[in-house]
């Protein structure tokens, strides 16, 4: 697909500008000011490569797939199916049967949720998740306890965001059904003990299902040597299109997952009085696909593996050191996730400054951060605030854009403090 693009000749060390070239946006203007996009953790943009193979499938392949037999159909299908398998191989799954094509993390979770939990769970099984979770891996299992009585167990944090692991150890017990965790919290940037939580859930009989929405865009993932039992990510924050992400689960689990959507093309057989359902992953992909939208992941998954989430790891590490050294210095400015195992996240608040004050101030400097509770309330309530600032690196970013937040902020301070 974009087997001929630049970066395969792109030369070590990581070249960030070459890598800049390839994301169009990046060259745009927000009020007279070059954009400085620092907003990664909610969406990031999209290289060429994505969008010419959007547009060429749409151009020379797209029809409906799994249904025709004419060869457009046939065409599609293979496209469709081919980004399914790259995108598998590039989390480490198994086989392409184990990644179930979803519209992004949250559908994935509450697909587990509603599938695996609906069926699994009973009054006084347990659930543990973590205070630093997104709503979307609380939400879905509070609706699930509601239902089933099964009972929620949370794993606190310490102050500087790093997973209390004495706390996870003690709750979990023989009613813990399911350990549901953030690889990387959104809000703190906490990158967590994968292997540690997973084998200690497992040492338990619980089934452990992994958000890694914000794990993927930013290291090299491999579910089977994390050997979680599920794990949910975003297209959307990897460089691909909205509307499209995926859930690996064990082969073994995914067959003892129940149905999420009905409709066509999950099905073997519809009576009115009995439906057979598929075999995974087809039984979790209930009407048309976003087809178009798996073609560009599968786009952005060769466009990572060009460019080796090793390197991107790497480059990422240190332009959050570089990041966290210029925001320390700022005074007034405290910074909220200060784990040892960080990914590129700088969550902070400013004495006497509402977030969202400085983030508009910021942005008319052309600086895109958010300022919010990052759909992470309990983290907030941790740490008894409303709210944060937040800017969230991907491998686009420069120390130059570091230096204009750094440099905007004390701006932004004197016009609001
Ligand atoms: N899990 C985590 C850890 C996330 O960061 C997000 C989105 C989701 C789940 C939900 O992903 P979706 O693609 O299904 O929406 N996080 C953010 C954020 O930090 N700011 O905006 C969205």
């Amino acid at each position: 697909m974009s087997g001929d693009s630049d970066i395969a000749r792109a030369p070590s060390p990581f070249d960030v500008e070459r890598v800049r070239a390839d994301f169009p946006i990046l060259s745009t203007t927000v009020h007279g000011k070059p954009l400085v996009y620092l907003d990664n953790a909610a969406s990031t943009q999209k290289p060429r490569q994505v969008l010419d193979s959007m547009r060429r499938f749409y151009e020379s392949d797209y029809a409906n797939v799994h249904r025709g037999l004419y060869q457009l159909s046939v065409r599609a299908t293979e496209a469709f199916e081919a980004a399914r398998c790259k995108v598998g191989r590039f989390v480490g799954a198994e086989s392409c049967g184990e990644i179930v094509f979803t519209s992004g993390t949250t559908t994935a979770i509450n697909l587990v949720a509603h599938g695996y939990g609906g069926d699994h769970l009973g009054p006084g099984d347990e659930i543990v998740l973590t205070e630093m979770e997104h709503h979307s891996n609380i939400v879905p299992w509070q609706m699930l306890a509601g239902r089933t009585g099964a009972e929620l167990r949370i794993v606190p944090i310490a102050d500087d965001g790093s997973l209390r692991m004495d706390e996870y150890e003690r709750l979990l017990g023989p009613r813990t059904r399911m350990v549901c965790v953030a690889h990387t919290s959104n809000a703190l940037g906490t990158r967590n003990p994968m292997r540690r939580i997973i084998d200690a859930a497992h040492a338990c009989g619980a089934i452990v299902v992994v958000d890694g929405a914000q794990g993927v865009p930013h290291e090299k993932i491999d579910v089977r040597e994390l050997d979680c039992d599920f794990f949910a990510f975003s297209g959307h924050k990897m460089f691909g299109p909205t509307g499209i992400g995926a859930l690996y689960g064990k082969a073994e689990l995914l067959e003892k997952t129940g149905p999420f959507l009905g409709g066509g093309e999950m099905i073997h057989s519809v009576t009115f009085d009995e439906t057979t359902y598929k075999d995974p992953p087809h039984r979790f992909e209930a009407g048309t696909p976003d087809i178009t939208g798996a073609v560009g992941l599968g786009a952005a998954v060769d466009y990572l593996e060009q460019i080796g989430m090793d390197r991107v790891e790497a480059y990422e590490r240190d332009l959050l050191d570089y990041g966290t050294r210029l925001l320390e210095e700022i005074p007034r400015l405290t910074l909220v996730g200060t784990a040892a195992e960080k990914c590129g996240i700088l969550s902070f608040v400013i004495d006497g400054v509402h977030p969202h004050d400085l983030g508009t101030v910021l942005d008319m400097e052309g600086v895109a951060v958010r300022a919010g509770h990052h759909c992470a309330q309990p983290v907030m309530d941790h740490f008894g605030l409303a709210a944060t600032a937040r800017a969230s690196l991907a491998l686009y970013n420069t120390r130059e854009d570091l230096d204009v937040l750094a440099a905007s902020i004390p701006k932004a301070i004197e016009l609001l403090g």
